[in-house]
């Protein structure tokens, strides 16, 4: 029987993939099965037919060093925790047998190899070899990354654009961004992360072991996406100075910052902040198959001292100091990943908190997660991993205090603005979804979308109370309009001295130096109610200083007899104006056809502007994003033609991305492209 060969193993590519839903992956040329499921494999014989009454065959599958040997039945035999496999005799072809292989729903995710040996009566063998990569199952009910809907799963693991949430509770900015796990090298550089990690490094078997838990698998990636205390793939930057990288806002996706960070050897990607963080974490864990979804924390605490307390400053003429350690980020950005907590018990099991921006050590590095939200919710703060941690970036407490000389003169407790609005992109369109309920009881004030200023007041004890509130949410171009309404409580005169006080802001830092300011001196008879006091502050006087960054306004009153203050202070961003994209023919784009497409510009600005325009999309855009310089232009309109060969069939997005050079604004737009079979 020396004529009985095996010929490599026919990994039946395509027809695997799209049943385990790894289609996209397809350009890897690797076999991408999900564990929980069967798979096919197909062998060539050369000389004579496989002869199931003689001839056995034998399966190894190697991660790394551990591996298992299954023989090959022929019945399918089901084992929740063996690799099984069996051959199909009712439609068997001797000269080309297929074998079916099942991981079990817990087995490691990572790169596995296979060998494959048929063993003769008279005790000849043959083998050959094969590789396939392993995720894990959300469709699988047995598999701890389980979510029970379709329309979840799809949004959660295989949407590979999405929206990230900015901006402030009243004015939510949103950013295309481009997830990109399917494009080239992306795959290979989340799986590579796995095995530059410390835990792979320290003991290979340990994590190995180890991977086939998504509560380690997430705790791990977390601290791999920051590049603090390992070769992790972006490093932080919030100087404001980002010469020798990339500004953070620029990146459109994380496709070019894994592959950037693979190609260099694994040397940190520069820069990132919260969103670019999360946004990468995000790819990873649906590239390894684990529900993942951003989201954006409004007014997120970070409380350095755990007292549940947030201080913040202000002089008596209304401008904001820097303050203490403690701080509050206009935006803060995190994942969820959806998982099962066996450690913990099912009633923690859903959507935990991820958090991979470098802010605080958990045991001993900067990871943060996974936390239940539920866990956040119920304020179980003995649960693993740091509840404490996410439980007070959503529930802080906000002291604003007015200081002089050395001295507090006055407090104002607010109870609603840490966590005013919790959210994430909705499942399936591209529009905002409000998730506050799931991390806290609330009884805000702040809507989605709509933007609606809540009233924020100080008043003194009996005296007065000062009210600030925007006309309308500010807009690029136009004056910023507001209205100070003060009462008098007590039936006396008073007179005071009036501060207006405005700083730019970025979202997580103290302000810069005031950029406006105006001082007066009013009167109020007894009992009485002012809100005529309209101000205005005009686009040439904001426009350079601003950009992208929020304005922090104040407004401080004294009274004139007895000292005493009373404190308002509002902050909001300015909507930009939006690039606009159209798509020519938009309902009959097909996959692997050219296609037209036009970005405009409308500049708003009170004199000229240029800047670079970057387009990109996953599965319209191969590779790299295209750059280009846009002329110079005075309040009129400039357009842009580009052309791209969608290469994936479904619903994809067109992102463009215009960072202007004469302003400190970067302009944005995006456009849903529904990608046909042709
Ligand atoms: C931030 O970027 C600036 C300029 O590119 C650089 O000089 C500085 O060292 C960076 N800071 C950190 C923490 O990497
Ligand atoms: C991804 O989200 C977009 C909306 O942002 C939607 O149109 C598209 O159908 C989603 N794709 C998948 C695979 O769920
Ligand atoms: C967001 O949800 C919270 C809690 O359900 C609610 O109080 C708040 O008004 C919502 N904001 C919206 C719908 O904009
Ligand atoms: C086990 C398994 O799912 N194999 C599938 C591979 O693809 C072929 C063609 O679609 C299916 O017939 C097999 O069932």
């Amino acid at each position: 029987f020396v004529e009985f060969k095996l010929y490599g193993v026919d990994l039946k590519l395509v027809e695997n993939l799209s049943r385990h839903r790894t289609d996209g992956f397809i350009s890897s040329k690797e076999l991408v099965v999900r564990r929980g499921a069967a798979f096919k494999v197909g062998l060539e014989l050369k000389g004579r037919p496989f002869n199931p009454n003689t001839d056995i065959l034998k399966i190894k599958i190697m991660l790394g060093r551990l591996y298992t040997i299954m023989p090959v039945s022929y019945r399918p035999k089901h084992s929740d925790s063996l690799w099984t496999a069996f051959m199909d005799l009712s439609s068997f072809n001797p000269q080309q047998p297929c074998v079916y292989i099942s991981p079990p729903a817990s087995a490691p995710v990572g790169r596995y190899k296979l060998v494959i040996c048929a063993f003769t009566k008279d005790g000849q063998s043959v083998c050959t070899l094969g590789k396939l990569t392993l995720l894990c199952n959300p469709w699988c009910k047995e598999d701890s990354v389980y979510i029970p809907f379709e329309d979840q799963r799809e949004e959660y693991v295989l949407n590979d654009s999405g929206l990230l949430f900015t901006g402030t509770a009243t004015n939510l900015v949103p950013r295309p961004w481009s997830f990109d796990q399917f494009e080239s090298g992306v795959l290979e550089a989340c799986l590579n992360l796995l095995e530059v990690s410390p835990q792979h490094q320290l003991n290979r078997r340990t994590d190995y072991l180890n991977r086939n838990d998504p509560v380690y698998l997430s705790r791990v990636v977390s601290a791999m996406i920051n590049s603090e205390d390992d070769r992790g793939v972006v490093k932080g930057n919030w100087t404001g100075d980002f010469k020798d990288g990339l500004n953070p806002s620029l990146w459109t996706g994380s496709g070019d910052i894994l592959r950037q960070w693979a190609q260099s050897g694994f040397s940190p990607v520069k820069y990132g902040q919260c969103w670019v963080f999360a946004a990468v974490m995000c790819t990873v864990m649906r590239v390894l198959g684990v529900p993942c979804r951003v989201v954006t924390n409004y007014n997120s605490a970070h409380d350095t001292n755990s007292n549940l307390v947030i201080e913040e400053y202000y002089t008596k003429t209304g401008q904001k100091l820097p303050g203490s350690k403690d701080s509050i980020w206009n935006f803060h950005v995190w994942v969820e990943c959806w998982m099962s907590r066996p450690d913990l018990g099912s009633a923690m099991d859903g959507w935990q908190v991820l958090d991979p921006t470098p802010q605080e050590r958990s045991g001993g590095v900067f990871c943060c997660g996974p936390a239940p939200v539920k866990a956040v919710r119920d304020r179980r703060i003995g649960l693993i991993y740091d509840v404490p941690f996410v439980y007070a970036e959503v529930n802080a407490d906000v002291h604003t205090i007015i200081v002089s000389q050395g001295q507090v003169v006055r407090v104002n407790k607010d109870t609603e603005k840490v966590g005013a609005l919790i959210c994430t992109k909705a499942v399936g369109f591209p529009r905002v979804q409000n998730i506050t309920g799931d991390y806290k009881v609330v009884r805000s004030m702040y809507t989605c979308g709509i933007p609606q200023s809540p009233e924020h007041h100080g008043g003194l004890q009996g005296g007065i109370l000062v009210f600030l509130n925007l006309d309308k949410p500010a807009v690029s171009g136009e004056p910023i309009r507001f209205t100070i309404k003060i009462i008098n409580k007590q039936n006396k005169v008073k007179r005071l001295k009036m501060h207006l006080n405005a700083q730019a802001k970025e979202y997580n830092h103290t302000p810069s130096d005031t950029f406006w300011e105006s001082h007066g001196v009013l009167q109020m008879g007894p009992a009485e109610g002012k809100d005529l006091i309209q101000q205005q502050i005009l686009p040439t006087q904001y426009e350079d200083v601003v950009g992208d960054d929020l304005i922090n306004l104040a407004v401080v009153l004294e009274d004139m007899s007895s000292q005493e203050q009373a404190l308002a202070t509002e902050e909001f961003n300015i909507a930009s104006p939006q690039l606009i994209i159209k798509i020519a023919n938009e309902n009959s784009v097909m996959v692997h056809r050219e296609q037209m497409a036009t970005v405009t510009f409308t500049n708003p600005f009170s004199h000229p502007v240029s800047g670079i325009l970057v387009v990109a999309g996953a599965g319209l855009i191969q590779d790299k994003v295209t750059f280009r310089s846009v002329p110079k232009i005075t309040g009129g309109k400039v357009q842009q033609a580009i052309s791209f060969i969608p290469r994936m069939v479904g619903s994809k997005m067109l992102l463009a991305n215009l960072m202007l050079t004469d302003v400190r604004s970067t302009v944005r737009g995006f456009k849903m492209v529904s990608v046909k079979s042709g």
